[in-house]
């Protein structure tokens, strides 16, 4: 049986979600129901037992040459296999660790509706995983319903973070900003692994068969792929920087009437492996902060500057990881402040004990990296603000105070800014410019999975340099 034999439907939907590129609504998918109608996904019931179970074991420490070892495309049947079988070997105890998380916070917290619902949608996955869990994937056929458990997977947990903001939104009078902070540190660190994990695996699926031209990314004229799953070895940052300054333009035009403009300089031709879906979130959270700042401060006139510095090649980097680590840390773009942050390893797994081994470090021959400046003439973050920008859910955003000031006042005041970020049509507050708070923490989170960082200087009254550094992540060619 050919791989390509596969249900048409899960495979536009797959598409959709390996499209980072390209337009695209998060929420057009199909629903999690219709999938079961179509696939009719086989589930176990998930018992209290069964979590106990799973949560005491130790997590598997995600490592770099976990995601790339299954190879380029294209893919035997077997590299495929090994594939399916060490994600399955994986998910189930990170979902029972997440539900035990979960479990953890206050009850009246658990009990919140929302917070529930992500609850639900971690035990209606383990309950997915849980019929594969005796069992070796070792046929196509079960290969591709395994496809479609990651594909249920990926898709159920879409919409967790403007959930779980709207969540601890309401439940904010029972648990404090810390220790939401501290939760959904952690939580939303451990879905990055997990979502890679899965996503991983369904991009191989989708490598391994010959119509490679259903992939935006790929240059059409050459057969070949600059891409191993998820990861784009080739990838320009100045590519996603115009295509997240594209989107970030429209959601400002709509809602302020104007764009400021952005330059890019350094290396706009730099390119490195990294994670292309995890780039555009965090380039996108920092171009919106940029352009707020820039527009309601009037300075649209200034230019939004973007500076792409390669880290230097170092030789050194070969002989060891741990060299590497010292190199990247000293070689901070002539900023020791921000360079001091970076690459310490404060990457957060399922529990504490697996801390620091979810580091991932960089692959023998992978490319040192890069430091992305973004610098804007907005106005800079005030002293007792910039304690808190950190936290998740601290925003200045305030509907009423920028109606007031772009528009003279006359627009309807809602009182409920937040709550109207997170309801935006495209989920996950991806279609307004702020006001769920999540923007700098969460694209921190990002940066820090593969070891780089972000830090924020603020020059008060002036503007504000953001440093995004990012490690290479695997080997070009
Ligand atoms: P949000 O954008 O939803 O408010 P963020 O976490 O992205 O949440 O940012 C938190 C706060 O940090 C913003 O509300 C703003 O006050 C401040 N901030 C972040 N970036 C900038 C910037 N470039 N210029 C001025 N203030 C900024
Ligand atoms: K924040
Ligand atoms: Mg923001």
């Amino acid at each position: 049986m050919s791989i390509v034999q596969r249900p048409l439907v899960i495979q536009s939907q797959l598409i959709r979600q390996y499209c980072p590129l390209q337009t695209r609504t998060r929420n057009a998918g199909i629903s999690r129901r219709q999938l079961h109608q179509h696939h009719g996904l086989r589930t176990k019931t998930v018992t209290d037992e069964d979590i106990k179970r799973l949560a005491s074991r130790p997590l598997h420490p995600l490592t770099l040459a976990d995601l790339v070892k299954h190879g380029r495309p294209p893919l035997s049947a077997q590299a495929l296999f090994s594939s399916a079988n060490f994600t399955l070997s994986t998910l189930p105890t990170r979902l029972a660790h997440r539900i035990q998380s979960l479990r953890n916070l206050p009850f009246i917290v658990v009990s919140n509706p929302q917070i529930n619902k992500i609850h639900n949608n971690y035990i209606h996955s383990l309950s997915t995983l849980l019929p594969w869990a005796e069992q070796e994937i070792t046929t196509l056929e079960d290969e591709i319903k395994f496809t479609e458990v990651m594909a249920d997977l990926v898709q159920t947990h879409a919409n967790t973070i403007s959930i779980l903001a709207r969540g601890f939104l309401e439940a904010r009078k029972y648990i404090s900003p810390r220790e939401v902070t501290r939760f959904l540190d952690e939580h939303l660190r451990a879905r990055i692994g997990t979502r890679l994990i899965a996503e991983q695996h369904i991009a191989l699926h989708f490598s391994s068969q010959p119509h490679r031209e259903l992939s935006p990314h790929d240059d059409p004229s050459s057969p070949s792929t600059s891409w191993i799953g998820v990861i784009d070895t080739k990838l320009r940052p100045a590519s996603i920087v115009r295509h997240c300054e594209a989107t970030v333009s429209e959601l400002c035009e709509l809602k302020y009437g104007v764009r400021p403009h952005l330059t890019i300089n350094g290396e706009p031709e730099y390119a490195f492996a990294h994670v292309p879906v995890h780039l555009e979130y965090i380039i996108t959270e920092l171009l919106k902060n940029a352009f707020r700042a820039t527009v309601e401060r009037g300075m649209e006139r200034e230019p939004i500057e973007v500076t792409i510095a390669p880290l230097p090649e170092d030789p050194v980097c070969e002989e060891n990881e741990n060299t590497q680590h010292a190199h990247v840390t000293n070689a901070g773009q002539g900023n020791v402040d921000v360079a001091s942050k970076f690459f310490t390893g404060q990457d957060v797994a399922d529990n504490a004990s697996a801390t620091l081994s979810e580091t991932i470090r960089p692959l023998a021959h992978s490319t040192p990296g890069v430091t992305i400046r973004i610098r804007d003439r907005g106005g800079g973050i005030s002293p007792e603000n910039y304690e808190h920008i950190w936290d998740y859910s601290f925003t200045t955003f305030n509907e009423d105070q920028i109606s007031n000031s772009i528009s003279g006042g006359n627009r309807s005041s809602s009182g409920m800014d937040a709550l109207n970020a997170i309801s935006g049509a495209g989920g996950d507050g991806v279609n307004s410019l702020a006001g769920l708070g999540y923007g700098l923490p969460l694209g921190r989170a990002y940066a820090e999975y593969f070891g780089g960082g972000i830090a924020v200087q603020s020059m008060w009254g002036w503007g504000t340099d953001v440093y995004l550094s990012l490690r290479g992540v695997g080997m070009l060619e």
